[in-house]
């Protein structure tokens, strides 16, 4: 077993059995104990329950909010700011929600299990192409989810309940909640390679190799654009080979869409990857977030879909996710698909949308320059290309835990500990703040 798989496996036990270092069994208070008097926690039904650490990125934003200093910055989360640090509505959303506000029609019923019709519709059409065939064909079925995560949750449940092979394989490294995600789900997780950290590239022998020698129909996760962490994509090409392998052993792609238009600025092109392997007729999993794009973070709204072979599956399919989801969460929320679905009908909202999307990507491509160039211009020793190569929210420096933790420590800089910045967390003014730090930490923490 690889290293990173024994790792993987005992965060996993730790998930599944819970902590069991539990040590004293409570001493319970006697029922004459007066009500007034000020327990010291003993006598708590659950005193036995530790501290459990906090998320190792949303975490991140916790320890930023303690921190009084002025000049601090959180890079931790990928979530957008504008150029003030300011996080941003856009233009759409406003328009929409205004729409919804002032539809006095509308009303707070329970959704269906599946979430809005047409929000499913046309969320499919977004990642599959407005021209799918499996779609005219009837064989997708959609269902409205919680956001990515919980599109993921619904997606890794049905297949725990009624696939042949429980074992996902996930790329190394992932987003660190699939890990937990997928165990929780009931599936085994597996690893496959995918970094270089020689080349700070992709690892695509590796990869290939470990997806070449995973079992017949084991489930792939992969990332359909923007990486996270590394913001390392394969080129189409590349998309190409591994899509044969993928049929060709008959393994089951299950993809993460969180960055659909973040990655190059554009829908369309972000959705390749994805658009080729519905094309080839066979079945595939993916799980969109709206939470990047339309910068919908807290209103939690994604999709799930599922192409089938034909629409008969597709439907009895969907008859199972509704099992999964009602004892879940019952039925989703109404708000964040509303405006969602309200923009993808609506030529001009969704051309207002698609430029500020745009406008968010450039941004972002735009301090990866600026970072670069400052580094270049204090002479920082090391090869700080990747910056402007890596695609998408962040930069996967190859800082290590002790430089993340010096800069933080020195510079009230607030990152991921696994090296990686969020670009969109990032000015022109406080670029500079950065470029210091990163300085200051090369060349003196090792
Ligand atoms: N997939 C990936 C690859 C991902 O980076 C995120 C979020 C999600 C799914 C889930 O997003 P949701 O908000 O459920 O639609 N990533 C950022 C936020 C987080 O960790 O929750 C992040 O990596 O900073």
């Amino acid at each position: 077993m690889r290293s990173s798989d024994r790792r993987l496996n005992a965060l996993v036990r730790h998930l599944l059995v819970g902590d069991s270092n539990s040590s004293s069994s409570s001493s319970m208070g006697s029922i004459t104990d007066s009500p007034a008097s000020a327990s010291d926690g003993r006598d708590s039904v659950f005193a036995h329950v530790v501290q459990a650490p906090e998320d190792p990125i949303l975490g991140v934003t916790v320890a930023y909010l303690k921190d009084p200093s002025p000049i601090k910055l959180n890079l931790g989360v990928g979530a957008y700011r504008t150029e003030e640090g300011k996080p941003v509505v856009l233009n759409a959303v406003r328009k929409a929600e205004h729409q919804l506000v002032n539809d006095v029609s509308r009303v707070k019923e329970y959704l269906p299990i599946v979430g809005i019709a047409e929000f499913n519709k046309l969320s499919a059409k977004l990642i599959l192409g407005a021209d799918s065939p499996a779609i005219q064909q009837n064989r997708v079925t959609t269902v409205q989810c919680l956001s990515g995560t919980g599109s993921l949750r619904v997606g890794g449940e049905f297949l725990a309940r009624h696939y042949h092979e429980r074992t996902i394989y996930i790329p190394q490294p992932t987003w660190g909640n699939h890990i937990k995600v997928f165990a929780l789900s009931g599936l085994t997780v597996k690893t496959y390679r995918y970094y270089d950290p020689a080349t700070r590239g992709l690892n695509f022998q590796g990869l290939l190799e470990d997806l070449g020698s995973a079992p017949s129909g084991a489930i792939v996760l992969l990332h359909a654009c923007a990486h996270n962490p590394t913001g390392v994509d394969p080129t189409l090409e590349q998309w190409e080979q591994i899509r044969q392998l993928i049929r060709s052993k008959a393994l089951l792609p299950f993809f993460d869409s969180a960055y659909q238009g973040f990655a190059s600025g554009s829908l369309d092109a972000d959705a390749q990857p994805i658009r080729t392997f519905a094309a080839d007729g066979g079945e595939l999993l993916v799980a969109q977030s709206y939470a990047k794009n339309m910068g919908l973070y807290g209103e939690r709204v994604g999709a799930l879909s599922i192409v089938c072979k034909t629409t008969d599956v597709a439907g009895r399919v969907e008859s199972q996710l509704k099992l999964v989801i009602r004892p879940m969460y019952s039925n989703p929320p109404i708000h964040g698909a509303s405006i969602v679905a309200t923009i993808l009908r609506d030529r001009n909202l969704y051309d207002e949308w698609t430029v500020e999307l745009k406008a968010m990507a450039d941004r972002i491509i735009s301090m990866r320059r600026q970072l670069f160039d400052a580094l270049q211009a204090r002479g920082t020793p090391g090869d700080w290309s990747h910056i402007i190569k890596q695609i998408g929210m962040f930069t996967f420096t190859g800082l290590n835990a002790e430089q993340v933790a010096f800069m933080t420590g020195e510079y009230h800089i607030y990152m991921t500990s696994d090296g990686r910045i969020s670009m969109a967390g990032l000015s022109t003014k406080t670029v500079p703040h950065l470029a210091d730090a990163i300085h200051a930490a090369v060349t003196r923490v090792f």
